[in-house]
């Protein structure tokens, strides 16, 4: 029987995430208490996430965006990676970024979530390449044809797509709870980030309506282009690199990460200097991969999970 070929992944109560990943630090996430000044930004894999940390912390730094990658991790960590106590220790205000369906997220009526979604496809698409791209995941040589079958079938690292996107579309009109859309962000940034200003404090609002020069220089940078430059080569040389014992214990990093380079140094991968996180950052590349059969399936698929849903209306383009 044909057995699609996945990425590398491991279970941890019930979800699957990266084989690198420390499941102590998954573990002790789930657990995490939030605080009320917590704000997290929360997305299935590939749907917007560095984008928007990188809109909110260029909010938050009133105009300014991180000084380095180093201070980008450290206002902006991923939990399940570094580890819940990277969240304790954060520079505040700063944002939190997980990958939880809502059953899973730390919880708290105090607290603040930013939850972004995009289209199925584009995200089916760009999950596909980050699995390649990244060694971690050992699918440099992985075809779309098997990933596709993962994908449709909830396979995928933080679980079912479909599920996760249903779990906090229930909670989108939360007042805790801004709910965005990849697509609706791309054809009106401006918008989304005076919505995102808005929720984060009105003083932010007010701030970049007065500041008009202040809003153009966060558009710039937290651009498509401005972030290749920004992020491509961070992620080269840390996820892309062999790290010797030495660097890794001398690196002042979070248990998480020295989990993931510790993990490096058992797999086979040729060194990279910059890796293409930021890849395309456009709506549509799907059409560029997916067979007609495909697109049928997955559109079918999509009918009757978003059935009694107002979802299909985020992606006119698709769902006519
Ligand atoms: S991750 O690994 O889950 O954190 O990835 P995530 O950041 O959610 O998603 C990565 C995709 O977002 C695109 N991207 C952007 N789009 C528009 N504007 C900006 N500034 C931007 N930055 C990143 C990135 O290119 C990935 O999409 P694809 O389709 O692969 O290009």
């Amino acid at each position: 029987m044909y057995k699609p070929k996945g990425p590398d992944y491991q279970d941890v109560e019930g979800l699957k995430i990266p084989k690198a990943f420390s499941p102590e630090c998954l573990r002790d996430s789930l657990r995490y208490k939030p605080k009320a000044d917590d704000v997290f930004i929360v997305t299935f894999p590939k749907c917007g996430t560095t984008w928007t940390q990188h809109i909110v912390i260029n909010i938050l730094k009133r105009g300014l965006p991180p000084e380095s990658f180093e201070e980008f991790q450290k206002l902006s960590p991923f939990m399940e990676l570094t580890g819940p106590g990277v969240v304790e220790t954060m520079p505040r205000p700063g944002a939190i970024k997980t990958h939880l369906p809502f059953d899973l997220q730390p919880y708290s009526l105090q607290a603040k979530y930013i939850y972004i979604t995009r289209n199925p496809f584009d995200c089916c698409v760009s999950l596909f390449h980050h699995s390649r791209t990244l060694p971690i995941y050992q699918y440099s040589d992985g075809a779309f044809e098997d990933f596709f079958e993962i994908f449709i079938n909830g396979q995928t690292e933080f679980g079912d797509y479909f599920d996760h996107l249903l779990s906090w579309y229930e909670h989108r009109k939360d007042p805790n709870v801004l709910f965005l859309v990849y697509e609706k962000m791309k054809a009106d940034t401006r918008t989304d980030v005076l919505n995102i200003a808005k929720f984060l404090d009105q003083e932010y609002e007010d701030m970049l309506v007065k500041d008009v020069q202040m809003m153009e220089n966060i558009l710039l940078q937290t651009s498509v282009e401005y972030m290749k430059k920004s992020t491509n080569k961070h992620f080269g040389s840390f996820f892309g690199s062999v790290h010797s014992d030495e660097d890794i214990d001398n690196k002042n990093i979070p248990e998480g990460l020295k989990h993931i380079l510790n993990y490096m140094k058992t797999i086979n991968f040729k060194p990279q200097s910059e890796l293409n996180f930021v890849r395309k950052g456009i709506v549509g590349d799907w059409k560029n991969h997916f067979t007609p059969e495909q697109t049928e399936r997955l559109r079918r698929k999509c009918i009757q999970k978003f059935e009694g849903t107002k979802i299909p209306e985020f992606w006119p383009d698709i769902f006519k």
